[in-house]
């Protein structure tokens, strides 16, 4: 429809959309404590002899990821309460640069004493990666000299994350000589779990690990691997996850299965450290399928590391063939050395990651190629885990002549003998790939999308001795 044509009610309500859009992105509220602000003093009140009188009470409520308000404003400087309302449904604190802190649960209201000095004081959710995701704010003093210049840099704080604008500006990631040797992910894919009901545990981990020569990310997983363990069944199946976050984990997760038909708030609903729960599903179709993490922010707990491959076979299982591998093609945003990974950079409308890797680590199977014999029957089960860019899967030197993609099949010896040269994946989605080396030699794995390929995505496949000249 011609914008000229639309109706005026739609005009109308399009403007109150953007002003109420407006009206809710500023968020700074000028607020009246709660308690009078108090005129007596100390004494009267009954406050012990070198502590100041609590002049009043600041409502603020976390939600899952922010703070409402964001930016509050007193009119004196003083110690005041600080009422913390959790509305979100996983757990959250509010924190202040003394380290002074209330923590409240999903539903709970906590609070804590604070001393607000005339330049005003930030504060965050000291959760790991909630700062990140826009868990800060900043309250001001309205008669403090300081307070224009600190009401200015708060809003600016707070606003970081409002305006989805991009990464903000970091300076690169250094190498870190004495950085781990990298643990290597075995790219073999494992066999297909025998039976029809499967108890599978799957236990979170929170640790560091290195995810390319001189960088390493603290990383959550799925296990002990990024990617997490692979599992593969049949269709008809039956799969029992017993998911674990251990006490000793500092976040909340859940597991979100591709090949389940389940409701999201019910299997998928997040677990504090310390609990457990049971996800049990019905593998109904066949494909390569995705499973991750989606606690808020999903794109942090993906980027960190969350996600595994699930393969269902047809009831029948997939013909034989003479070698299988795994490749889950993922992305690293690089936080600080030993640091979680960087939330503004993968939230960027255009994303630009540091690496792009398969199976969890840049570069892997260049430094180590993965044999096989020329002539014989490879299938390749490959899945893009993202969280953002898409994969062109291709392996230098070879023709695919069967694709399962998504549930649509390209068949080997298909009347006109169509061949493919890269598979398309988006983020999510999953294909299985045939293909064999017609002669010894070194053929190179990589997404097609060839600015990626300096960043880590990079593989060699080694046919017999690798010298195609004997
Ligand atoms: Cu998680």
């Amino acid at each position: 429809m011609n914008a000229f044509r639309r109706p005026k009610w739609f005009v109308l309500f399009t403007i109150a959309t953007i002003l109420l859009s407006i009206a809710a992105c500023g968020t700074t509220t000028r607020t009246a404590p709660i308690a009078d602000a108090g005129t007596g003093t100390a004494a009267q009140q009954g406050v012990p002899a070198g502590q100041a009188a609590v002049l009043g009470t600041l409502e603020i409520h976390s939600v899952d990821m922010g703070f409402k308000p964001a930016t509050l404003t007193v009119d004196q400087s003083g110690r005041y309460t600080i009422k913390l309302i959790n509305d979100g449904v996983i757990p959250h604190d509010i924190t202040f640069p003394d380290g002074s802190k209330a923590v409240a649960n999903a539903g709970e209201t906590k609070s804590v004493d604070v001393d607000i000095p005339a330049a005003g004081l930030s504060f965050i959710c000291s959760i790991p990666g909630h700062a990140q995701a826009g868990m800060k704010g900043m309250i001001t003093v309205a008669t403090s000299n300081a307070a224009q210049a600190a009401a200015t840099h708060g809003h600016e704080a707070a606003q970081s994350h409002d305006d989805h604008g991009g990464p903000l500006p970091t300076s690169d990631v250094v190498a870190d000589p004495n950085a781990p040797a990298y643990q290597p992910y075995d790219a073999t894919a494992p066999k297909r779990l025998d039976g029809t009901v499967h108890e599978i545990e799957l236990v979170v981990e929170e640790k560091t690990m290195t995810v390319a020569d001189g960088f390493v990310q603290k990383v959550w997983t799925f296990g002990p691997t990024v990617p997490g363990p692979v599992i593969r069944v049949k269709v008809g199946d039956t799969v029992r996850i017993h998911l674990k976050n251990p006490a000793t984990n500092q976040v909340p997760h859940s597991v979100d299965f591709h090949s389940s038909l389940v409701a999201w708030n019910d299997e998928m609903t997040s677990i504090n450290p310390g609990e457990d729960k049971v996800y049990e599903w019905k593998a109904e179709y066949a494909g390569v399928w995705m499973y991750h993490c989606g606690t808020s922010p999903a794109l942090h707990h993906i980027a960190n590391g969350m996600y595994g491959m699930v393969i269902v076979e047809p009831a029948e299982g997939l013909p034989q063939v003479d070698q299988e591998f795994v490749f889950v093609q993922s992305e690293w945003y690089l936080g600080p050395q030993g640091d979680l990974t960087s939330l503004e950079k993968a939230a960027a409308a255009a994303p630009a990651p540091d690496l792009v890797v398969f199976n969890g680590v840049a570069n892997q199977y260049k430094d180590q190629p993965i044999q096989i014999k020329t002539g014989e029957r490879v299938r390749a089960f490959v899945l893009n885990a993202g969280p953002n860019v898409d994969s062109s899967f291709h392996i230098v030197g070879t023709i695919f002549d069967t694709v399962i993609k998504e549930g649509m099949q390209l068949t080997r010896d298909n009347p006109g003998k169509y061949g493919a040269q890269a598979v398309d994946l988006a983020p999510a989605q999953g294909a299985i790939v045939e293909f064999t080396m017609a002669e010894d030699g070194k053929y190179p794995i990589v997404t097609h999308a060839f600015n990626f390929v300096g960043r880590g995505a990079l593989g060699l496949f080694q046919a017999g001795d690798g010298d195609p000249k004997n």
